[in-house]
């Protein structure tokens, strides 16, 4: 049976290496996250989500594991992280581990085997192809620039590797790989871990004739062809039947190319995931070329996306929210106005993503308002897909200035500088170097001033999550947007059997003109609770109407 504990709870992602260092060698890790149990239970979330802690030559921040079973030694010991699943569960709060399944790193010892000959046990573990003439097996891009194909001149073939050359792709088609991933994922529910997120779930099931792609427009690409196959409902009721139903395990499916009208097929109430993470608002600023070739946006286009996505969760499966990630820019920096308006506008995102309908996200340090980082040149950038998206750029004759210009705006770096704990150089963070330099507003932006302030952010971000659990009808009532409120006013009703809920939110640096209905009273706002007409610059408040 599948409890549903997650339709209530609100998650908070920790990015390990950013989070805290215990030991002075610049890198976060377990016993950092130990020693921050009373912050997170302050926070007063139910759930944390960890991005990868397995042992990886860390190519993609962990997400290239080369053993399933082991920490990476950076982050600690398996005796560690069973203290920390313990102290967590201690102080009520569950543990989502990530897992990546759709590739592994190219030094896990499958893919040792597999690439030191045709004839390998392993070989169908990944996919090799013949090249088509004397050139690629097909025109795919990978995520990270340049072909998704990489020549092993050893045995004369090529791998898939979606992501970059050290991520090749592993072949769900075959039983024996499907059996080891099961394997894995039974090894660590068996530990008592609560939740799973799927990383690229959305890809595990090829169209293994590898078709060319017709078109320039990657995001259509990963659609078309990278995402959605054929056997993807088969592989995910498989591993739902095998392991997950076996445990109280909550799932939460990643992925690239998921859409509100294939939605159902990830979410069917008996075979499927029990929640997946959509990327409609997260993909609306990229153009054809992807993450660095930005395009304007409007709050319209924001508003309809969480439109569709809502009623397409409301008939099956649930829906989850989320405003950033370790993959995206800051929200506040992008959503919000980061400078003038930094309090407000953190706040009102904040207001957004605990009000509305689907279990809500945080990711680490958006709670205090955590902001885009600047960097000066590429070679400061940690992230593999800037560093490749430099390449291609390069190319192409764009210059440096111009590709930070756009990195700075949209790039991964901006999520994983490390967490800001108080105004020292190095944020509280490490005592040695940090492995990435802190964002150096850590001077004003950081934990232990807003802990003094019961006007801060994060004064203000616990409030909300008490609003949320105290009112049933924030977290399961209907979402109903209202029409005709203007290009920067969004503005909705959740609505319970007894229970009205009004949440309005001004994108913008003007005050607007809002009428509140006749008998709302405020339960919640960034300008103070009394009650108030129309709504000031990034004003955001909740009412009660009766
Ligand atoms: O960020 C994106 C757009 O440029 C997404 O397409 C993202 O790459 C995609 O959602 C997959 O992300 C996940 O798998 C990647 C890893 O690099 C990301 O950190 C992870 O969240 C490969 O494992
Ligand atoms: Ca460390």
């Amino acid at each position: 049976m599948h409890s549903d504990w997650y339709k209530h709870a609100v998650v908070y992602q920790i990015y390990p290496r950013s989070f805290c260092d215990s030991n002075g060698d610049g890198i976060g890790d377990l016993r950092g996250i130990l020693s921050k149990l009373d912050y997170i239970k302050s926070l007063g979330v139910d759930a944390v989500w960890l991005n990868p802690i397995y042992k990886s030559p860390n190519d993609d921040g962990g997400y290239d594991i080369s053993d399933y079973h082991a920490i990476q030694p950076e982050f600690g010991t398996m005796d560690d992280f069973e203290e920390l699943l313990a102290q967590l569960h201690a102080h009520g709060i569950r543990l989502i581990m990530d897992l990546v399944l759709n590739h592994s790193s190219d030094e896990h010892r499958w893919f040792l085997e597999s690439k030191k000959s045709r004839l390998s046990p392993y070989r169908d573990y990944y996919f090799w192809r013949d090249g088509k003439d004397g050139k690629l097996p097909n025109n795919w891009p990978s995520f990270f620039g340049g072909s998704a194909w990489q020549k092993d001149e050893n045995t004369d073939q090529y791998y898939l590797h979606l992501f970059s050359r050290k991520q090749p792709d592993l072949n769900w088609e075959s039983p024996a790989l499907r059996n080891e991933m099961h394997a894995i994922m039974r090894f660590w529910l068996d530990k008592g871990v609560d939740g799973l997120r799927l990383d690229v779930i959305s890809a595990i099931s090829k169209r293994t004739q590898f078709p060319d792609t017709d078109t320039t427009d990657f995001n259509e690409t990963i659609r078309k062809y990278y995402a959605n196959g054929p056997r993807l409902k088969e592989f995910i009721a498989e591993a739902r039947q095998k392991v997950w139903d076996r445990y109280n395990v909550m799932t939460v499916g990643e992925g690239p190319g998921i859409t509100p009208h294939n939605a159902s097929d990830y979410l069917d109430e008996r075979n499927g995931l029990s929640m997946i993470f959509h990327f409609g608002h997260m993909f609306m600023d990229q153009g054809p070329g992807g993450r660095f070739d930005p395009i304007a946006w409007t709050l319209n286009d924001f508003k309809k996306i969480f439109k569709i996505w809502d009623e397409a969760f409301a008939t099956q499966g649930w829906g989850s929210v989320f405003l950033g990630n370790h993959d995206f820019p800051r929200m506040v920096s992008r959503w919000g106005n980061d400078q003038q308006y930094w309090e407000q506008s953190s706040k009102l995102l904040i207001t957004l993503l605990l009000s509305m309908r689907g279990t809500p996200f945080i990711f680490q340090g958006d709670e205090i308002g955590m902001t885009n980082t600047v960097l000066k040149s590429v070679s400061d950038s940690r992230d593999i897909e800037t560093q490749n998206g430099w390449k291609a750029a390069k190319v192409k004759g764009i210059d440096e200035a111009d590709f930070l210009q756009v990195a700075n705006r949209a790039g991964r770096d901006n999520a994983r500088t490390p967490m800001q704990w108080n105004g020292k150089p190095n944020g509280g963070f490490s005592v040695g170097e940090p492995w990435m330099p802190l964002n150096p507003n850590t001077i004003t932006i950081n934990v232990e001033e807003q802990r003094k302030s019961p006007h801060s952010v994060l004064s203000y971000f616990q409030s909300m999550v008490r609003l949320r659990k105290q009112n049933t009808v924030l977290r399961t009532g209907a979402y109903e947007p209202l029409a005709d409120t203007g290009e920067n006013v969004f503005a909705f009703w959740r609505k319970a059997d007894a229970d009205t809920i009004l949440v309005a939110l001004n994108f913008s640096d003007a005050p607007v003109h809002f009428a509140t209905p006749p008998g709302a009273s405020k339960l919640i706002g960034n300008y103070g609770a009394e009650n108030s007409t129309g709504l000031r610059p990034w004003e955001a408040a909740v009412y009660r109407v009766a």
